[in-house]
């Protein structure tokens, strides 16, 4: 097939362009860089070095003679999302191009702004190309578990089927996202779902849960193949800020009591699930949604496992949550779909843990230590008299 990443650059994309090149997939990948740029203007830094694309494009078609294009531009601009996509010609689209960082999106009214109109607008743009250009191809979106938010009720797999006065209907499950960004995921799986429900163009939304870990079989094969690994309060994610933080003899923040549950995906379950939903495209008109995650740990018990995985004693702080998030809440999640489609989890394992040790003993001297505890509040403090 010919598969399109956007947002190739990325923590995520990177390796799945590689892993989709890898199992004979014609692949190009495109990005605008903003997360590299958001490195400055937060003046943070992967743990891991990461290379130019360039480089890692050419250090791929060096090792393996399998070569990846390359798009450098922003979905938002329209011109150039059409002209990539006529161009390229793609059976599917995977789109990861979004920014994705909830604190990020937390900041203040201009980050909030920015993620929206990028997220919504970006989407938008690659909606109405594959409406015009070929309704054939097939996106597949990433969306994010956090839409859902933590419901009283069993998360079902995007869709619900309900009763009420006595007459049914099958629903877009209700949503109750805890950031400006995960609203904007929100938003985008609405969009999504009316443009195969008009258009009749065929969408996968993966929800996917909080991902873990630094390699797959393709990127670990060169320091030049590596992806980002992220460790800040504000891009890092929770396991990895844990491992980091443990590695460093830092104390682990978990926010409140560490009761709230997230769903968790290893990366290189990602990778495969983003073949596996290409290799079985949606209907013409389906608007599909799969709950990308494998597992669901609390943030304490994640805390817990890390700590039990170091050879070293760990502390685990409880810090005021700088979120709004509800703790002590239900959460069951259906999650069969990329199962039925032939996915076989690698749940979480202390040889993954140590494996990430290894990569972060390696790198800790790159740490800037004053970027590990959180500064964004959800809460707002009155900052303006009104007149
Ligand atoms: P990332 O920030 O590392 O990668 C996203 C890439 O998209 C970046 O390289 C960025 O430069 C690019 N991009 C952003 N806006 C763009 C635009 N307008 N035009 C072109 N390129 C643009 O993020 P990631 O961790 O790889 O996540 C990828 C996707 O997966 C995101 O949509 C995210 O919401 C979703 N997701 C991530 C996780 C996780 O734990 N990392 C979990 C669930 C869902
Ligand atoms: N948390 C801590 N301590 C920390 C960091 C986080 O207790 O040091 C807690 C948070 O309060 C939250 C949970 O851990 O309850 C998850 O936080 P996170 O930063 O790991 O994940 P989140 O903000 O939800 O976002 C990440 C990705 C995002 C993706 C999402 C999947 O950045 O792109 O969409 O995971 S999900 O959470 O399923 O929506």
């Amino acid at each position: 097939m010919r598969i399109l990443v956007l947002g190739g650059d990325g923590y995520l994309g990177w390796p799945t362009a590689l892993h989709l090149s890898e199992v004979g997939h014609e692949v190009a990948v495109a990005d605008n860089f903003a997360r590299r740029g958001y490195d400055f203007e937060m003046g943070v830094d992967s743990l891991t070095p990461i290379e130019p694309l360039q480089t890692r494009l050419r250090a791929w078609q060096e090792l393996t003679g399998r070569s990846i294009g390359a798009y450098i531009g922003d979905l938002c601009h329209a011109d150039f999302t059409y002209e990539m996509i006529s161009g390229f010609e793609p059976d599917a689209i995977v789109h990861y191009a979004e920014q994705r960082a909830a604190p990020y999106s937390m900041v203040d009214r201009k980050h909030a702004v920015y993620t929206q109109t990028n997220n919504v607008v970006g989407t938008l743009n690659v909606l109405y190309a594959i409406a015009e250009i070929n309704p054939d191809i097939h996106l597949v979106k990433l969306g994010t578990m956090g839409e859902y938010g933590t419901p009283n009720i069993d998360i079902e797999e995007g869709w619900l089927e309900i009763e009420h006065k006595g007459r049914r209907d099958r629903v877009l499950f209700p949503k109750r996202p805890g950031s400006f960004y995960h609203l904007s995921k929100v938003h985008d799986s609405h969009n999504i779902e009316f443009a195969c429900r008009i258009w009749g163009i065929r969408a996968t939304d993966l929800n996917q849960g909080v991902v873990y870990g630094q390699q797959t079989p393709e990127t670990g094969r060169d320091d030049r193949l590596a992806t980002r690994y992220d460790y800040d309060a504000v891009f890092g994610t929770v396991l990895n800020r844990f491992v980091i933080q443990s590695v460093l003899g830092k104390p682990l923040t978990v926010y409140g009591n560490g009761s709230q549950t997230r769903g968790l995906i290893d990366i290189r379950d990602t990778v495969r699930c983003i073949q596996l939903a290409c290799e079985h495209p949606a209907d013409r008109g389906e608007f599909r949604v799969y709950n990308q995650m494998t597992q669901a740990m609390s943030v304490q018990q994640i805390a817990e496992t890390v700590a039990a995985a170091s050879p070293d004693a760990v502390v685990i702080e409880h810090l005021e949550n700088p979120r709004v998030e509800l703790e002590n809440h239900h959460y069951n999640v259906v999650h069969t779909g990329l199962v039925e489609l032939g996915l076989q989890p690698h749940l979480l394992s202390d040889t993954l843990i140590e494996s990430l040790f290894g990569i972060t003993k390696r790198y800790a001297h790159r740490v800037r230590p004053e970027a590990l505890l959180p500064t964004v509040q959800w809460r707002k403090t009155a900052s303006r008299i009104s007149d």
